[in-house]
């Protein structure tokens, strides 16, 4: 099999080649699901030489379950000799991701069970499923012990008025049905109490808006002469930048050997960097909403729930798009069209100065960004995944919030206080959501420590007679649990990740900043189940040394888990994690108490954090842009023929 850089993601014929493969295999039978196939990445330090050296062959590493023993498997598979590893079982009950034929699946077994029906007739009036929408949620590690071992789901469920309304205006309060995802049967229905449907409709779709506002003129990008970036399979090169685009169905847009080619070679920054989990806790204790807590990426799978990107809306100007492939859980490829979309984006001044004793005008430069983005949906919520790179080196990472809350029915005249009405009889309640981000550095090579940066007043004593000092303070973390750690506003705490063997122009290690964006703490007990399922919001920073296997902050297998894997775990062991290959981990949340503004569709809101050179560079990497000025057509017709230039 072809390929250009050995990191790039599996294409449609190796997922093809892989199923293929697998098929043939006795653990395949009629019972099993595909709930991923994705590229086996080759080992580090064979990429770190290549091409000097000949990559081993290509392969694909899949996870199966087993509809009829329960029972769930990684398995390993050559796509060249079609050789295959042994099937690597999981522990009993540990439920893979639930995959997108298992939503569509459960919404059909909701609609089709006699209980559900007799249960919609009693709530709602109405015996017609027709207009019903079931979401298939999580079922979280709750209820019974036979609960905890089957592969469950506990929908919520809504009912449009129409087909094209908002169906999300209007929930189906006090009903949950429960579903065994291996039989695809409804196995009871859940209920607490009866709410009348919410009497509003909540609709956004551009036909049912009526009086759009005209006021708005055409704004629209141009590049005449095309993009300033190289796209090469899913090899990128802009402006000394130079990564590979990864995708695949559990997390989605994934970033792999991260370099900026700086005095005469490509010097390398980040291996891997990719969203490893996420968690939407509520903060509800009605029996509606107290189990709500989805681990988007673990149970949904955020590739799995990837948009097709629209030129125009989800992207402006000159685009690139990448497909992914994927596949289905019965093994058909999925191929999500324009999944990953790339382009530039102007992003204001990056540095100007005005010299008043120099005749000439001042030296402004203006920023351009390369963005590499991805947008789930995952139900009624979007997450964008939006990673720029920049012209003085730094890269950002933002997560934009959008979409439909997940909201609840209230009686007339009826409030809570774990929530916000947000139309009459409609409330959103409170939740958080966490993501962790895994972020492989390999500065300048594989070993890297990374340093807490404190800033710290010093003493008011004779040293600082004017009581006005302060410095920056360095810890090295040098073991796993010492390096386990929270923001500090009092400190104005950040992280530098250095490479202690390399030293920069003025003698010191090189080395990257690490600056954090807005942040929450977790508000539900420590003994709460989500979160002993979801260590990784115990600490916003995490460092591990760098292990092939540990991929995910929650563990290989949250869905339904009893928690306890993951990050919470492997760092117990307090491993050194200083001058080795390390990875940095960072968990960061959003705290939403709803508004009513943010329905029907939620106005986008931000989070994500920075990483700027932090003595990488001898200077700043932009000292080189040529000034920009406006083109011909942009001046008036005067300044047009004189050619004068503003910069
Ligand atoms: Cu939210």
């Amino acid at each position: 099999m072809s390929y250009l850089h050995p990191l790039e993601p599996l294409s449609a014929a190796e997922v093809e080649r892989a199923v293929a493969l697998l098929r043939t295999l006795p653990e395949f039978t009629p019972a099993t699901r595909v709930i991923s196939v994705m590229l086996k990445e080759p080992p580090k330090h064979l990429v770190h030489v290549w091409p000097d050296i000949e990559m081993p062959d290509r392969e694909a590493e899949a996870v199966l379950h087993d509809n009829a023993s329960n029972a769930c498997c990684h398995i390993n598979v050559n796509l060249t000799t079609g050789a295959v590893t042994p099937p690597r079982y999981a522990l009993p009950g540990s439920q893979p991701t639930m995959s997108i034929d298992e939503q569509v699946e459960c919404e059909q077994a909701v609609l089709a069970s006699e209980e559900f029906r007799a249960a919609l007739k009693e709530h709602c009036g109405i015996e017609d499923t027709s207009l019903v929408m079931v979401d298939i949620w999580s079922a979280g590690n709750y209820g019974s012990e036979e609960d905890r071992t089957r592969r469950l789901a506990r929908p919520l469920c809504f009912l449009r008025t129409d087909r094209t309304d908002n169906g999300y205006a209007r929930p189906i309060e006090g009903v949950r049905p429960v579903v065994d995802l291996n039989i695809m049967k409804v196995i009871r229905v859940e209920e607490y109490g009866v709410w009348p449907l919410p009497p509003q409709p909540g609709n956004y779709s551009a036909q049912r808006v009526p009086n759009q506002r005209r006021d708005i003129k055409p704004l629209t990008i141009t590049q005449p002469e095309g993009p300033s970036f190289t796209l090469e399979g899913n090899q990128m090169s802009w402006q000394n930048w130079k990564f590979v685009v990864g995708f695949n169905a559990r997390e989605g847009l994934t970033l792999h050997h991260i370099r900026y080619h700086d005095k005469g070679s490509d010097r390398s920054i980040l291996y891997r960097a990719s969203l490893t989990e996420m968690v939407v806790p509520y903060g509800d204790p009605s029996p509606q909403q107290a189990r709500k807590n989805a681990f988007d990426v673990g149970e949904y799978g955020m590739g799995m729930c990837a948009n097709s990107l629209r030129l125009g809306c989800d992207c402006l100007g000159h685009i690139a798009y990448l497909d992914a492939h994927l596949c289905d859980s019965r093994g058909r490829l999925l191929t999500i069209p324009n999944a990953i979309c790339i382009h530039e984006e102007d992003c204001g001044i990056l540095w100007k100065h005005t010299d008043r004793r120099l005749p000439e005008a001042p030296e402004v430069r203006r920023s351009r960004r390369l963005v590499v983005s991805s947008i789930s949906t995952v139900e009624n919520y979007e997450y964008g995944f939006f990673w720029y790179f920049y012209q003085d080196g730094a890269i950002q990472f933002e997560i934009k919030l959008t979409g439909i809350l997940s909201l609840g029915a209230l009686h007339p005249g009826e409030k809570s206080a774990y929530g916000a009405l947000i139309a009459p009889q409609l409330y959103a309640p409170n939740h958080q959501h966490f993501f962790n981000v895994r972020l492989d550095f390999d500065l300048d090579g594989a070993a890297n420590t990374v340093l807490r940066i404190d800033v710290e007043a010093d003493p008011a004593d004779e040293h600082n007679p004017f009581e006005n000092a302060f410095q920056a303070k360095a810890t090295t973390l040098a073991t796993e649990k010492e390096a386990r750690g929270h923001l500090k506003l009092e400190t104005a705490r950040t992280w530098r990740i250095i490479n202690p063997s390399v030293k920069n122009a003025v003698g010191e290690p090189v080395g990257y900043k690490f600056l954090p964006g807005d942040n929450s703490f977790p508000l539900a007990s420590p003994s709460a189940w989500w979160r002993k399922r979801a260590g990784f919001v115990n600490h916003h920073v995490w460092v591990t040394p760098y292990r092939e296997d540990e991929r995910y902050a929650a563990g290989d297998y949250p869905n339904q888990s009893s928690g306890g894997d993951g990050l919470s775990k492997w760092t117990e062991a307090d491993r050194p994690a200083a001058d080795t290959d390390i990875v940095f981990w960072y968990t960061f949340g959003h705290t939403h108490i709803p508004r009513p503004e943010d329905y029907p569709v939620m106005p986008t809101a931000y989070i994500g954090f920075l990483l700027k050179p932090n003595g990488f560079f001898a200077m700043n990497p932009a000292n080189d842009l040529p000034p920009s000025g406006p083109t011909k057509e942009d001046l008036p017709v005067e300044e047009s023929k004189s050619g004068s230039c503003c910069g």
